[in-house]
């Protein structure tokens, strides 16, 4: 047991649709959990599921003045609930690879925050750009052709940055942004990532990017673990004075803004360590730092499949990421932008909750009869589709409501499955977490196509529990009460086990083998992209 007493450890986690902050308390493994939900209590920001999408749903921004109101809103719940004094140092994780553009001002007002003024009418006019890109963005192709180009094609970007030329990295966004308004790219003095920018508030000042974050960016050189001369050339003009330091694994900024002391009461001692997205920060959630054998699959407004990686591949691929760890090594990602949002979609037009979402599951066949969705509702990031489509094979009519149900489960779940393969070799163990891992149904199926035992835990916001573990590694270690990663998790989730799910033979054998439903799926796909022939089942 750890015996300093005095400190709780602070997580926030900027998702697409919310703004969470967990709070854990060492001492005892006590985890509190508080969160805001953007479109209910921001309703002037016109949100939708936390985003502005415009037009024919490429471009997909938000509005960084509401996240800078559920920061304030967020500080204030925990000034009010006394756990602001309590708190030894913070974490911040965020949706990952948004960008936020800001003027001159900026440092300046940062600086000098008012602690009688609310966060946001002091730095309204801090942006050089109104609106924040996020992840769903896909409106940059020709961007990404550019890049490619001017890099020497994909191999070398992949091999480079981690990632191909990618249509929501911040690389084609601020090239973007830099050829549609010159004007406003000359007025931008910083670039931050989300989580920077989150951070920025905490400290008062610019703040530095992790390379959990920085890595997704299409911007860095991931070996040399820095931004990259040729990529931010390839780019967009002077790039390198706009973007934040970048740093290689967890680091304290110092201690927060005296705003943060005299308006929401915390001590001026706590820290603040560097930001990170949600999926590195869900990596430490999750107990992963260092492991090979378990992977994480997060079920959120993203889906997304990660792990670490024992060595660095070597860019044979043009699907996935690699990004930095809190620990300074390496994990892969894969994200699929058809996530709950997609399954909401079916759910709602069927009326159907997310109760009987699972009933369908657990008690329909696995192999839906051999019938087969590819639920490309929106453009979607692995496979790449840049205009959307639903497709339904095998006779899978649209009136189905049991056979569409298992069709976009599966059709999630098998795509995971596929478009992992250069992941290196297969989980025997998957920790599943996020709002869909409260679905017994998709558990179930997950441990059927994966051939894997699946557990999931009691905290479901891995990324915010992630940002607090973070903070309390950072601060237990310098302080000398020496804590591994692993004894921390253990303190905060694996005694905290909810749901366990087990795959049986036979329903594995279902998906997996010649012909069977994984072969299937892959040619229906290929047949979609315009890479094979009909499967004219
Ligand atoms: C990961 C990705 C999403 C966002 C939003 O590459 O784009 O998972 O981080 O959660």
């Amino acid at each position: 047991m750890i015996d300093d007493l005095n400190s709780l450890f602070l997580g926030f986690d900027l998702s697409t649709q919310s703004l969470t902050a967990v709070v854990i308390d060492p001492s005892n493994g006590e985890v509190y959990q508080y969160s805001i939900d953007f479109d209910e209590q921001y309703p002037a920001y016109k949100t939708q599921k936390g985003v502005l999408v415009e037009g024919a749903s490429k471009v997909v921004h938000a509005d960084p003045r509401m996240w800078v109101e559920a920061v304030d809103d967020i500080l204030n719940v925990l000034r009010e609930k006394r756990l602001s004094p309590r708190i030894g140092c913070i974490g911040v994780s965020a949706q990952q690879h948004g960008t936020v553009y800001l003027n001159r001002k900026a440092e300046y007002v940062l600086s000098r925050l008012d602690s009688s003024q609310p966060l946001l009418k002091q730095i309204n006019n801090i942006f050089s750009r109104p609106t924040s890109p996020v992840w769903m963005d896909s409106s940059t192709h020709q961007e990404c052709l550019e890049i490619t180009a001017a890099l020497g094609g994909e191999a070398n970007v992949v091999r480079l940055t981690g990632s191909r030329a990618t249509e929501r990295f911040p690389g084609p966004q601020i090239r973007k942004f830099w050829k549609e308004d010159p004007p406003s790219y000359q007025k931008t003095e910083h670039i931050g990532l989300i989580s920077s920018f989150i951070t920025s508030l905490l400290i008062g000042r610019v703040a530095p990017v992790d390379s959990g974050d920085g890595f997704g960016t299409n911007l860095a050189d991931i070996r040399k673990g820095k931004w990259s001369r040729e990529a931010l050339m390839a780019t967009s003009p002077d790039l390198d004075s706009r973007l934040p330091k970048l740093l290689r694994k967890d680091e304290s900024l110092g201690t927060v803004a005296q705003y943060l002391v005299e308006r929401y009461g915390f001590t001026p001692t706590t820290e603040v360590i560097v930001g990170s997205g949600d999926n590195p920060n869900s990596l430490v959630g999750l107990g992963l730092i260092g492991e090979t054998e378990r992977r994480a699959i997060s079920l959120g407004t993203s889906d997304t499949y990660f792990g670490c990686m024992r060595k660095l591949s070597d860019g044979d691929r043009s699907e996935g990421h690699i990004f930095g760890t809190a620990d300074g090594n390496y994990m892969f990602l894969l994200c699929f932008k058809n996530g709950s949002l997609a399954r909401e979609h079916i759910k709602n037009m069927y009326n159907l909750s997310w109760n009987d979402f699972s009933e369908i599951l657990l008690t329909t066949s696995p192999g839906n009869e051999g019938r087969i969705m590819l639920p490309f509702f929106s453009p979607e990031i692995t496979p790449l589709v840049l205009n959307p489509k639903v497709w339904r094979f095998g006779g899978l009519a649209e009136e189905d409501v049991k056979g569409n149900v298992r069709g976009i489960a599966e059709a999630q779940i098998m795509s995971m499955y596929l478009h992992s393969a250069w992941a290196g070799e297969r989980p025997k163990t998957i920790l599943v977490t996020g709002g869909g891992s409260d679905n017994p149904g998709l558990l179930k199926l997950i441990s059927q196509v994966f051939n894997a035992v699946v557990q999931t835990f009691e905290v479901k916001d891995s990324a915010a529990l992630g940002a607090a573990i973070r903070a309390a590694h950072w601060s237990l270690n310098k302080k000398g009460i020496v804590k591994s990663w692993n004894e921390l998790w253990d303190l905060f989730t694996k005694e905290k086990v909810a749901e366990t799910a087990y795959p049986s033979e036979e329903d594995v054998q279902i998906y997996h083998g010649k012909d069977r439903l994984l072969s299937v799926y892959d040619s229906c796909e290929k047949f979609a992209l315009g890479l094979g022939e009909n499967p004219r089942m």
